[in-house]
This record gives C-alpha cells, structure tokens and sequence, in this order.
C-alpha cells in the first residue's frame, strides 16, 4: 500500500504541487508510514525526476522552484514527527552546518540538520550561501566538534576545499572535523580535500557524526 502512496509523493514533487505532496505527507503519518521511508522513497526520486528533466532540457527553472516548494511543504509536515523525541537526550556533539557559498540549495542540507538533531546533537544551521569566514567564526564562536557542509553544484563543491583551509589557517582543524555531502559530492571528492568524512544522505550523516564522535 506504501509502495502506490510513494508513488503518488514522488508524482506531486514532479507536478509541482505543494497542497497535493502536503495532502500525502498528512496520509503517511496517519498510516503510520514511517517518515524518513516517505522522504527517501516517496519525495526524494521525485527531486531526482525533476533534476533529470532540467538537465534535459525538458523542465526549466520555474518547474525546478515549484519542485523545491512540494517537496519544502512535505517536510513541513514531517519533520517535526522526525524530531520528536530528540530533545532531552544527552548531546552527542556540537555541529555548525550550512551550504557552502554561492549554492542556495536548502532542501537536503535541512534534512541532514533535522534529523542530526533528532539523533542528539546541537546543531547551528547557518543556512545557504556561507562564506568560508562564517563557518569558521561560528565554529569558534559555537565551539563546534563537526562543521558539515553541504555542496550541490559542481562549482560549489570547490568552497568545501575552502571552508577546510581556512579552518586550518585559524587554528581549528585539528579540533575540528569536517563532514562533507551534496548530490555531486563522493567518497574521493572528501579523500582529495581532506575532509574526515562524506555521507550519501541524511542518515548516513547521523552514522558518520556518531563515528567522528566515537559515539
Ligand atoms: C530543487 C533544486 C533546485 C532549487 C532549490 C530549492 C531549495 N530551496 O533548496 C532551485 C530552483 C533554487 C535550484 C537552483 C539551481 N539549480 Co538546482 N536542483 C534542484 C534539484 C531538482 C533537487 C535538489 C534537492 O533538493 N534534492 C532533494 C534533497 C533531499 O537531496 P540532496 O539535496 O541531494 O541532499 C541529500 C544528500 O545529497 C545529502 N546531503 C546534502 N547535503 C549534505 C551535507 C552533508 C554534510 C552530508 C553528510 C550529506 C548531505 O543528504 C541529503 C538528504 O538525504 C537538483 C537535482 C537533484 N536531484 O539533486 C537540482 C540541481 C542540483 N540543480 C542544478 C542547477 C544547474 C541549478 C541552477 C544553476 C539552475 C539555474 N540555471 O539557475 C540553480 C543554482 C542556484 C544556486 N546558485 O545554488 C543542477 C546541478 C548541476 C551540477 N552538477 O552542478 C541539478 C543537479 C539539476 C540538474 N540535473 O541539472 N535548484
């Protein structure tokens, strides 16, 4: 039963059409769908749909602004249930996390601060578009055990390698680690900048800061 209501999330994202994706994440909490399963199967490959449209030509960027805003208005409704329950465990950790500079997508890097939370650890969303000076003020200002940064553009990925320099020309980096993720983003990408660590989604993120923390 699932199976067709994923289907339905994944076709609201690829219609850009935020009453229906908010409708159906209202209906899987009602069925008890698991939150997380109705993000990563139900709206997520429809994100992927509309991508793949865009790059061929067959979408353009209004249908990539109306995808975003389905799939915001999903998370609307689930992320709150995903928190529930993370607030009065012991903090794991202290993570300062954003979009690295001149990328403004928001989407995937707010799953990965959800649901990081709801794992217990603190966590300071910069937000998008950060310059490599901010993560590292607030990563002192916070004393932050992890800055995550997240990179959707192939041309922004190239400010993650920067984030790491300059927290290594403040001082920090050996205090600090550095998690790095995105669509574009892999394994050796994090390898060749030296970051601790690369997570595919938002749950690999919470496994891979629990690791950095030997928690
Ligand atoms: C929605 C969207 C937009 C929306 C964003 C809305 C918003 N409020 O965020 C808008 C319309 C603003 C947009 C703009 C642009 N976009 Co856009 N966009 C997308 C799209 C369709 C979905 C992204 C998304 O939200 N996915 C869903 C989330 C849940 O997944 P995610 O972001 O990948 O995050 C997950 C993982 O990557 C990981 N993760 C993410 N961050 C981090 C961080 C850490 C530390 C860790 C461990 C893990 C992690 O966990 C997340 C949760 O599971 C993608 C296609 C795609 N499939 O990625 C294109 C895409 C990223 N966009 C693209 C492009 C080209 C653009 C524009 C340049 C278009 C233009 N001509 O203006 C602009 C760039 C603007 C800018 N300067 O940033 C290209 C990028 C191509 C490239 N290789 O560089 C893509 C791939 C589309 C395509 N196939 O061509 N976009």
């Amino acid at each position: 039963m699932s199976e067709e209501l994923f289907k339905q999330m994944a076709q609201a994202v690829i219609d850009g059409d935020p009453d229906e994706a908010t409708a159906l994440a209202q209906q899987a909490l009602d069925q008890k769908v698991d939150p997380l399963e109705a993000i990563n199967r139900g709206y997520t490959p429809g994100m992927d749909v509309v991508g793949e449209l865009y790059s061929t030509g067959e979408y353009f960027l209004p249908d990539l602004i109306l995808g975003g805003e389905a799939m915001k208005a999903a998370l609307a409704v689930l992320e709150p249930v995903l928190n529930a329950g993370g607030q009065h465990r012991k903090v794991l950790g202290t993570i300062v996390l954003g979009t690295v500079k001149g990328d403004i997508h928001e989407i995937g890097k707010a799953l990965v601060g959800s649901m990081l939370s709801a794992n217990g650890f603190q966590v300071y969303d910069l937000g998008i578009d950060i310059e490599a000076e901010e993560f590292v003020v607030k990563a002192r200002e916070h004393n932050a055990d992890i800055v995550a940064l997240s990179a959707l553009l192939t041309t922004t990925m190239l400010h993650q390698r920067d984030v790491i320099e300059h927290l290594a020309e403040a001082g920090l980096r050996d205090r600090v680690k550095v998690i790095v993720g995105g669509s574009p983003v892999t394994q050796a990408w994090s390898d060749d900048i030296g970051a601790d660590g690369y997570a595919e989604d938002a749950a690999g993120a919470v496994v891979l800061a629990k690791k950095l923390m030997r928690v």
